[in-house]
This record gives structure tokens, C-alpha cells and sequence, in this order.
């Protein structure tokens, strides 16, 4: 039997008994979204300051993505790749010209496309660097958040993603993130065929590293004749005030892993790209996906990377990231509670001056929500504040007033 929803609670219980719980979601139950706006099932609303984990960037339900959504779900949702179809070229095409890349491959998760760029590198080890058989190492970094396949989780430091999920695949070495120090040393060894890192850390919390730090690790890679894969599936796509998070240093990685954003958040859409002495060290039958390259993704992300352009989102996220924080600031003079405040574009995170074991960051979420604004916090201590790329200036005073306001009544 389908149970109709008529409350919150009722949704939430549901999801309780009958769903595995690997998640611990905020008490909100959400049936609508448009552009910066969330619905509840009560009918309140909410600015959205996750995106989803950045993969709405374009706002939600955008209407020009949803209409190619539509338009293609009525022609053709999927082929597999055991024939072509009109599309998948189209937008290969499209990606490789907006990214400055030969090639495009694409799948679903972020995950997959993280697990594509180890393939990828590892064969390019073996096969154009020379490694020995089996002996590949790729360089990941310290509270790295790549996915959560048995692969990708092998490379995590992080123990709830981890405990209990072994035996890990070798083959990965971890070093301190933003340590230019560390990476010599790594890539030094004539083993490594590649260096896996995220231009900012979103799970981390935010963390940017230091100016300078990826132009050296781009160097560095290619001193030692290493791939710098550079997964970009939460900073890409406008969100930090450049296409990429790789543009603020001028880098441009030798394997590029974006997903989330690239569909806007309407399908699960990922995608690898490199260049054609990279790529095509793949042949035939070697890796794929049913789902990967479906012309049903494939309308929406040439749609998604439209709205990208035509509302102008990088500019966006640049300059009201800028108010942003410049809001942040003046709140941290005014209140004990907040320490600090970093992140580029529209990717921040405020940190809340209390221990990571505390409750107060999840409070403060429970206390943003009853007035009307919806964040996560991360890592217990910090909250991560990122909104639509498509929000005003205006909303972004709103959403600040609404941030202010609570902080500054909050008692612990
Ligand atoms: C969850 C975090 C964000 C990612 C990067 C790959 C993936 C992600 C840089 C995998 C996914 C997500 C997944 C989401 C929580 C979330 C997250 F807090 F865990 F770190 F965004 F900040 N690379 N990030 O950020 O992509 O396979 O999920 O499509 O609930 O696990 P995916």
C-alpha cells in the first residue's frame, strides 16, 4: 500500500522504520523547490544553504533544465552504450570545449567518477610511465572526501567512513593536505602515477589551502610525471566563484572529476575529462556504466552549463561570496560564538567557537531552520553556508539578517 503524506512527522516516521539509517537528516521534510526556495510539507518556507551539497548551484527546478528534462524524458532516456545516440556526442562535444579538455567520460555518482579517474591513472601508470605491475600508488590527502565505494573509502582518513569496511584496496598513499613539503616527498617515489586531491576540502569543512598550493602541486606533477586528478565535484561548476576551483591558480589538472552541479541537480550525472593521451589508455570493454552517457544526462547538462553562462553564476558566487563573508566578519566582532569564517565564491563555512563534540552547531541549525534558513553543519563544530548561485544580493542581506539574528540569541 502507498501511505498519502500529511505531515512531517509522518514522512519522518516512515523513513525511520522503513529505511536503512545511514543518514541523520535535519527534522525538515521537504515536498518543493524553486531557485533559492524549499517547501515543507506544513507549507513553510526556506532558504536553501546547502544546494544540496552544491549540486543545485543553478537553483532548483530551473525551468529551462527542467524543460530539456522533459523535452528528452519524451524522445529517449536511455540506449545503454552497446549503441549510440544523438546526444551523448553533442554534449562531449560541449564539455571538452567549456572545459579545455579532448575528451569527456561519463557516468552517474561522484563516486563512479572518482573510481574512473583511479582506473584511469592507473593504467596510464603502467602503460605510458612505466610502472611495474600492480605497483602503482595514487597520492590522496588527509580528510580527503572522494565518495564512499570500498575503493574510494581506502584513501579516507576519515574512521566513520571507514571502521568496519575493510579489507581496503592498497595502492594509496596519504599525506598532509596544502603541505607542498609532503607532496615532494611523495612524488618523488617513480611509483606514484597520480596525485587525487580536492581544490578546496568540502567535508573537511571548508578548507582552503594556502595561495600558491595547487600551482605547486600542479608543478610538482608535472616535475615528476604525475596525473594531477583534481576532483572538483563540490567546488566546480561556478560555486566558488571561478568555472573551476583549479581557475583561481591558473591549474589545469591532467584528469578533471566533476559531477553534483554539471546536471544542476536533477540527475545523477558525473563525468572525467582529460586528453586523448590520457583518455584513451581505456579501450573497449575495459570500463563503463548502464546508466553513463544517457542521453536523458546528457540534454540536462548542456542545459545545466547554459544557465551556468547565460545568468552569469560565476560572477554571482564571486561577488556575493565577497558580502557574504564581509557579513560574516562584521558578525564575528558582535558575538563569542562564531570564530572564524573561510571559503571562496559561495562555498563558506562558518566555525562555531565550542568543541566538535558539542551541540551547539546542530542547534543553531535546528534554531536557522524555525526561521526559515536550511545548513548542515559538518565535523560537529562547523556549518557549511552554501546557497543557489542564483540568489541576489538582497537575499543574501535577508539570509545573513536571519544567520545574525539567531547567533546573537542563541544561548548554549
Ligand atoms: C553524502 C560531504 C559534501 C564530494 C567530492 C566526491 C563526492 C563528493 C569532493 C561523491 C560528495 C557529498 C556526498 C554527501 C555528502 C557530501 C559532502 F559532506 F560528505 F563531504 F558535499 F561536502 N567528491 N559529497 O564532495 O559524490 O558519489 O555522492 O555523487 O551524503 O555522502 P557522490
Amino acid at each position: 500500500m502507498v501511505t498519502t503524506i500529511t505531515s512531517s512527522q509522518e514522512a519522518i516516521d516512515l523513513e525511520e522504520k522503513y529505511g536503512a539509517h545511514n543518514y541523520h537528516p535535519l527534522p525538515v521534510v521537504l515536498n518543493r523547490g524553486e531557485s533559492v526556495f524549499l517547501w515543507d510539507v506544513e507549507g513553510k518556507r526556506y532558504y536553501d544553504f546547502l544546494s544540496a551539497y552544491s549540486a543545485v548551484n543553478q537553483g532548483h527546478c530551473h525551468p529551462q533544465i527542467i524543460n530539456a528534462l522533459i523535452e528528452q524524458a519524451k524522445e529517449l532516456t536511455l540506449t545503454s552504450r552497446a549503441f549510440y545516440n544523438d546526444k551523448l556526442g553533442v554534449t562531449e562535444k560541449f564539455v571538452c570545449e567549456t572545459f579545455g579538455y579532448d575528451k569527456a567520460l561519463f557516468m552517474n555518482s561522484g563516486a563512479e567518477a572518482n573510481e574512473t579517474a583511479i582506473k584511469l591513472a592507473r593504467k596510464w601508470g603502467y602503460t605510458k610511465k612505466g610502472i611495474e605491475d600492480n605497483k602503482a600508488v595514487i597520492v590522496a590527502a588527509k580528510k580527503n572526501f572522494h565518495g564512499r565505494t570500498t575503493s574510494i573509502i581506502s584513501a579516507s582518513t576519515d574512521s566513520s567512513a571507514r571502521k568496519n569496511f575493510g579489507p581496503f584496496m592498497p595502492g594509496f598513499e596519504i599525506i598532509d593536505y596544502d603541505d607542498v613539503a609532503a607532496l615532494k616527498k611523495a612524488l618523488a617515489n617513480p611509483n606514484v602515477c597520480g596525485l587525487w586531491i580536492e581544490p578546496i576540502q568540502g567535508e573537511a569543512g571548508v578548507y582552503v589551502p594556502q595561495a600558491g598550493y595547487l600551482k605547486a602541486a600542479a608543478d610538482l606533477c608535472k616535475q615528476h610525471n604525475v596525473l594531477l586528478m583534481m576532483d572538483e565535484i563540490q567546488t566546480g561548476i561556478a560555486r566558488t566563484g571561478k568555472m573551476l576551483a583549479s581557475d583561481h591558480e591558473d591549474v589545469h589538472p591532467d584528469i578533471l572529476i566533476l559531477g553534483k552541479a554539471l546536471s544542476g541537480g536533477v540527475l545523477p550525472v558525473s563525468v572525467v575529462l582529460a586528453d586523448d593521451e590520457i583518455m584513451l589508455v581505456i579501450k573497449p570493454g575495459e570500463h563503463g556504466s548502464t546508466f553513463g552517457g544517457n542521453p536523458l544526462a546528457a540534454a540536462v547538462v548542456v542545459a545545466a552549463l547554459e544557465v551556468v553562462n547565460n545568468e552569469n553564476l560565476i560572477e554571482n558566487a564571486a561577488r556575493l561570496g565577497e558580502v557574504f563573508r564581509d557579513r560574516m566578519r562584521m558578525l564575528i566582532e558582535k558575538s563569542d560564538l562564531i570564530s572564524s569564517v573561510r571559503g571562496k565564491g559561495l562555498l563558506n563555512a562558518i566555525v562555531i567557537n565550542d568543541t566538535s563534540e558539542s551541540e551547539t552547531a546542530w542547534n543553531l541549525c535546528l534554531k536557522f531552520a524555525e526561521n526559515g534558513l536550511l545548513a548542515k553543519p559538518t565535523h560537529g563544530n562547523i556549518i557549511r553556508l552554501a546557497p543557489p548561485l542564483v540568489i541576489t544580493e538582497e537575499q543574501i542581506h535577508e539570509c545573513c539578517d536571519i544567520i545574525e539574528s539567531v547567533v546573537l540569541a542563541y544561548k548554549k
